[in-house]
């Protein structure tokens, strides 16, 4: 076999022309089987020492690297790159020292004298030794997604499935696609990590419309950012997806239905397109309702790909099978136990490999009861991630808090999902009908109806909206307790105490497993609200004011978005007259380090993933630029 050396290119804005991360393009081109992954054109050696740290920290491959001579200008007509032979040689040296980068040279502006100097300059220096990244899930869409320890649970939106919505259904039959995509992109921003896409409906051409989707997806940042999970029980339609997704997706699903043969060949299919798959627990005589059929065929399939389909198994997700349970049968009964308890033998025989589940089946036999569907799915979800459940398709943002359900309603749910009492059905039954009744047919558990939380005290009212993600009264709420300047001499206060104490309990329930990430997601947003109605007030304290107490620079590092901590400890500084300089998410080192040599910051907090690799070459990068005085992580 001929080796083959990929080469990414990084555009100025830091990006690949799609909007692609160095991140996501490593997750998606390693599985290719490719032999060398790189940089080459784009830009000079300049621009690429981000990206190629990244590469070194994060790709398992050897290191190439072929630089523009800097950056083009037009001179006297003709176009001119800024870097002499010598200048590009120096940052190739380096990048073979510091990086370990194997295989060099140049590109656009690049002359045979600044391949000569180059080939000197490296004479003599020894590449770094290449990393050796651990197994794990690895997706993209335009970022990258790494299942990690940290991460306890990942949502994967339901909601763009002609049959699992029939309003998605309505917009895609009708070519609605714009109101279509809106769907996924409300999955997106309430919390999903990842979007399922099923397009398999007979009146539907489903091969076109997954290719029609998924292109038009590839559009749309907001929602090309994450990983798609392509849905089909029709393999044409899991290779129609395959052929239009640059990201490293996952196939939904394949079972040994149809024999080891076609199991072995749609596995190879998935693999040559670098994908993940679910594989259900589905054999030649049919799906598996018992807890020792469902292991015993995630077991044989696991054989079989990691044996002769030569999948990694961090690659597997195995889905073995979530029934609808309180059906009236009583052979039902025991469905939500099976699936909790193979869950947890699968993830203890198969080690690396990963569970997942169809959440929204349990509930089938509640359609139209959307507080007792709500519900089932937090408790079902609550045991099943205890029993080591990795995702599950949901629809994001319609997730009940566990902790938070009303007693009776929460034993009635467990006596049902652990199947506790033969009688359990028949409870939660006449349970549901009441609280059917009583709600007026509303749609949630914290229907408009149920408004005794507004009696209770404005601390505790700030808590449960923050807890509960309900953003109607926490702008008059905020107002209500700042206006109390006996109990909260500065609004800084109100920030420290209630709203705090608000989010430590989002905070506990998250690590208890008791919430989930669209949750928090909401519950940030809700702390954003409250937040921006003290702002004004603190603003004017400020006015006359003591001295500065110094310039912060702020930033959540490239390579992720999360700000909700960074903001808060932002407002925090600012009323403790800190000035301070917030950059926002995705920054990368170097404009971090420019910012804060050019105001003389005093500190430098940054939010996100930070390696520790990165950490250090931050560090280094200080002392060589005029020195900072300090910095400082997470
Ligand atoms: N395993 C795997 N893939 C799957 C499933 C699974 N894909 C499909 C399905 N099961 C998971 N997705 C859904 C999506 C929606 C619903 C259930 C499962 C659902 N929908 C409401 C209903 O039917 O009552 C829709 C109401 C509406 O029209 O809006 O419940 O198990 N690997």
């Amino acid at each position: 076999r001929v080796p083959v050396q990929a080469q990414v290119t990084i555009e100025l804005t830091g990006r690949m022309l799609p909007g692609t991360e160095i991140a996501a393009a490593i997750t998606s081109l390693v599985p290719m089987g490719i032999d060398v992954l790189g940089l080459n054109c784009a830009t000079g050696p300049v621009e690429m020492y981000e990206p190629l740290r990244y590469l070194a920290d994060a790709s398992p491959l050897p290191l190439s690297c072929l630089p523009n001579a800097g950056l083009p200008s037009v001179v006297d007509g003709k176009m001119h790159y800024d870097l002499s032979p010598e200048e590009l040689a120096e940052h190739l040296a380096r990048f073979v020292a510091e990086f370990g980068a194997r295989a060099i040279g140049g590109c656009c502006g690049t002359t045979p004298d600044h391949i000569r100097a180059i080939a000197k300059a490296v004479a003599g220096v020894t590449p770094r030794t290449i990393p050796t990244i651990a197994p794990r899930l690895r997706l993209s869409g335009l970022e990258a997604f790494t299942l990690t320890s940290e991460i306890p649970f990942v949502n994967v939106g339901e909601r763009t499935n002609v049959t699992g919505s029939a309003r998605f259904r309505k917009l895609v039959t009708g070519g609605d696609y714009p109101a279509a995509l809106a769907v996924a992109r409300d999955q997106v921003e309430n919390g999903a990590q990842i979007i399922d896409i099923n397009m398999d409906e007979g009146l539907l051409d489903s091969e076109k419309a997954m290719t029609t989707f998924l292109n038009l997806i590839a559009a749309e940042p907001d929602i090309a950012r994450v990983p798609v999970m392509i849905d089909s029980s029709k393999f044409s339609v899991i290779e129609a997806g395959l052929k239009c997704i640059q990201g490293k997706s996952i196939v939904n699903s394949i079972s040994l239905k149809e024999g080891e043969a076609e199991f072995i060949r749609q596995a190879q299919t998935v693999r040559r397109h670098g994908a993940a798959v679910v594989v259900m627990a589905f054999d030649e005589q049919g799906q598996a309702d018992t807890v020792e059929r469902k292991v015993a065929i995630c077991e044989r399939a696991h054989a079989l790909l990691t044996g002769q389909a030569g999948f990694d198994a961090g690659d597997l997700i195995f889905d073995p099978n979530i029934f609808a349970i309180a059906t009236g049968m009583s052979e039902h009964d025991d469905y939500a136990n099976a699936f909790i308890d193979a869950t947890r033998r699968i993830k203890a025989l198969l080690p690396g490999t990963h569970v997942s589940g169809g959440l929204s089946n349990v509930s089938f036999a509640f359609r139209g009861n959307e507080p007792v569907r709500q519900a089932m799915h937090s408790v079902f979800l609550y045991h099943a991630i205890a029993a080591g459940l990795d995702m599950a398709i949901v629809n994001a943002g319609m997730l009940g808090v566990y902790a938070e359900l009303p007693k009776d309603l929460l034993g009635r749910v467990e006596d049902v999902i652990l199947n506790r009492r033969p009688d359990a059905t028949e409870r939660l039954v006449t349970f549901a009908d009441g609280l059917k009744a009583s709600q007026g047919g509303a749609s949630r558990i914290e229907s408009k109806e149920d408004l005794s939380w507004r009696d209770a005290s404005v601390e505790e009212r700030l808590s449960h909206a923050l807890v509960k993600g309900i953003d109607a009264y926490v702008e008059r709420d905020t107002e209500e307790a700042r206006a109390n300047t006996a109990r909260y001499p500065r609004p800084l206060n109100i920030i420290e105490g209630p709203l705090m104490e608000g989010m430590n309990v989002v905070g506990d329930l998250f690590g208890a497993g008791k919430m989930f990430l669209p949750q928090v997601v909401k519950s940030a947003r809700v702390m954003k609200k409250a937040v921006s109605v003290l702002v004004p007030y603190i603003e004017k304290e400020k006015d006359g004011s003591s001295r500065s107490n110094g310039k912060v620079v702020m930033a959540t590092v490239k390579g992720d978005v999360h700000d909700i901590g960074k903001n808060i400890v932002g407002v925090v500084l600012q009323c403790n007259n800190f000035e301070v300089l917030d950059l926002g998410v995705m920054v990368s080192c170097e404009k971090i380090l420019e910012t804060a040599t050019r105001e003389g910051a005093s500190l430098i907090g940054l939010s996100g993933l930070i390696t520790p690799r990165s950490m250090k070459w931050c560090m280094l990068q200080g002392d060589a630029a005029p020195r900072l005085p300090a910095a400082a992580a997470h």
